[in-house]
This record gives C-alpha cells, structure tokens and sequence, in this order.
C-alpha cells in the first residue's frame, strides 16, 4: 500500500442491527458528508462508492423496550454480512481495496469473511488488527447483553457456540492466534477466558501506557509481514478516547490520544500490509458537530499516505535571496 495510489472501493453497510442503540445505521453518510471520497482522491487514490447495503424495511420499533425484535436483527446481521461478503470478496479479486462504511461492528463478520474467503485458496493467511475499546469475543452464552456487535470475532474464530443457523459459504475462518486487539478496556468476565484460550493477543491500554505504541505496532507488523499475510484492520470508534470521539453508543473513558491513534494509521500506511478496512460504530445521531465523523476521515487520511510533512512530486523552486532582490 504505501506510496502507491489504489482503487478504493467504498462499501456503506448502513445497519445498526447488532448494536443496543439505534443511530450508526447513519454512519455511511455521515462519514460521505465528512469529506471521506474528498480526502482520498486529494491523496492521489482512485475511488468507486458502491452506495450503501441495507435491508429493505425501516429500523422502526414497535416495542419502545427493544427498538426490534432479536431473532429480525439476526436475521438482518446475517443477511448483510452475507451480501457484504460476496461484495468484499469481488472487489478484492480485482485486486482493488474495499473500504467498508458502517454500521455496528457485527458488520465486520462478512467483511472479515470477504478477505479470509479470498486469501484461502491462494494460501495466504490473514490477520486482524481490531481496534477497539471492546474485545468484540462474546459467544451466544458468554454475552452479557445478545447484541451481535460483541461478538463477530468468536464467530469469525470458529467458536463452537453459533449453531449452523449462523453459519453458511459466506461465512471465512480465522486463526484467533493471528488477531490483535488493540485499545481494549471493556472486556467481559467469561470473555476474557476465552481470549486467553484461544489465544488472542491484547493489547489493552495498560500494556499501551507501559510499552508505548510503536514498539507495540512494530511487532504487530513484523508478524503479519513475516507471515506474508493480508491484514484486516477493523476500526471501531470507541477505541478513542471520548473526548475526541464522541459519537459512539458505548463510551468507554480512558482511550486512545488522538496522537496514538494517528500513530497507529501512519505505521498501517508504511507498512504496507493492509488489504482492507472497516470503520464501524459511528452514531452520526450521537455525534457533537460532526466531529467524530470528521476525525474518522482524517484516520483514514493517515492510513491512506497523509503525513504532517507532506511529499511533493517532484522538486519544489523556492524563491531565492538572490532572486528577490531582482
Ligand atoms: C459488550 C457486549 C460492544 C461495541 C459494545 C459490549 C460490546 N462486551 N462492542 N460496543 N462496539 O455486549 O458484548
Ligand atoms: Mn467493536
Ligand atoms: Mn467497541
Ligand atoms: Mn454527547
């Protein structure tokens, strides 16, 4: 990826099926609004908008309870991770980069299976690299709430909980070994056991303060180049801090700087490795100003070649002593 432009193509998954609260169905559009296709053409990137995948009826609510009925929101989880799969995994079979807009995070279960479908048979593994103040590894009896938002990287690792009604060709495998939380701050008690059972490296914000990010994202790099894998970055909001994110449904107080988290997308950038890209729970509803919406385009600014410094083509004639005092 790095220096060279791509063909970018975005992908809006406009749902909020997985989550409690309603609102990062918007979140394509907003992410539009903030000048997302704007700041990759500027940086010399081809871009193709393939619109947005949704389901065909409104998220209305009839229960002011429970805004939908759990098995309707598995089903529309479902149905667009198996759309988003198929879609993902022709845009990279023409080599291209696909950029997918949601949505909550369960959206992640069929674009995650897009790049592990497309890489399988050409024997290349892929890694994930989940930024995220969750761990997103809750199983059907693990999770404390039933939102399939928490729990898209247990089914993409093959946890035995989700019975074949989740489960179908669209559906990739992933290695729990070669997935890296980072960020993480919020994890659940039975969650948590999983984790350390599969396998999972986290790195949450203690291991953040103690080491420093870049010793932290060098070796995330070097073991996904080593491995000639393709690496999945999926980045949820809520990863940063609130303080500069804040429109998400789930808060979580002590996050990612602002520095931190550009740090991370500039070493994404240089390394080269990134095959595909989620952003994910964006409340555009919850959001102050359309700032959270604003510093996502400017993440994905810096994973995409945007540096403080800038590079210019070619040489720069700057105006001399000499020349001015003509
Ligand atoms: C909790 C659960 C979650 C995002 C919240 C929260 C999961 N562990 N994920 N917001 N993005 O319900 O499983
Ligand atoms: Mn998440
Ligand atoms: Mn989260
Ligand atoms: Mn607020």
């Amino acid at each position: 990826m790095p220096a060279k432009p791509r063909r970018i193509d975005l992908i809006g998954i406009a749902t909020a099926a997985g989550a409690s609260v309603r609102g990062c169905g918007m979140g394509p559009e907003a992410l539009r609004v903030a000048g997302l296709p704007e700041a990759l053409v500027e940086l010399g990137h081809d871009i193709a908008d393939h619109g947005d995948l949704r389901r065909p009826h409104p998220e209305i609510s009839t229960d002011p309870a429970s805004w939908r009925l759990p098995e309707q929101r598995k089903a529309d989880v479902l149905e667009l991770a198996a759309r988003s799969s198929e879609l993902g995994a022709t845009v990279l079979s023409q080599g291209n980069f696909p950029l997918y807009i949601g949505g909550d995070h369960s959206i992640a279960i069929g674009t995650v299976s897009a790049a592990a479908r497309h890489c399988e048979p050409l024997g290349r593994p892929v890694h994930v690299l989940w930024i995220d103040a969750h761990a997103d590894f809750n199983t059907l009896l693990t999770s404390p709430t039933g939102n399939l938002h928490g729990m898209p990287l247990a089914l993409l690792c093959g946890e035995p909980e989700f019975d074949d009604s989740f489960r179908g060709p669209w559906l990739g495998r992933i290695d729990p070994r070669n997935v890296t939380i980072i960020g993480a701050r919020s994890v659940d008690r039975d969650e948590r056991r999983l984790l350390r059972a599969r396998g999972v490296d986290i790195i949450d914000m203690r291991r953040i303060d103690e080491n420093g990010m870049v010793a932290l994202m060098r070796g995330v790099l070097a073991k996904a180049r080593d491995a000639g894998a393709h690496l999945h970055v999926s980045l949820d909001l809520d990863a940063m801090d609130p303080s500069i994110a804040p429109g998400g449904g789930t808060l979580v107080p002590g996050g990612l700087s602002y520095r931190e988290a550009h740090l991370i997308m500039e070493m994404l950038y240089e390394s080269g490795v990134v095959g595909s890209l989620d952003l994910v729970e964006l409340n555009p509803f919850l959001d102050h100003g359309g700032r959270s919406a604003t510093l996502l385009v400017d993440l994905v600014a810096s994973l995409f070649g945007r540096t403080i410094m800038g590079e210019e083509a070619g040489p720069v004639e700057f105006v001399t002593e000499d020349a001015q005092a003509d």
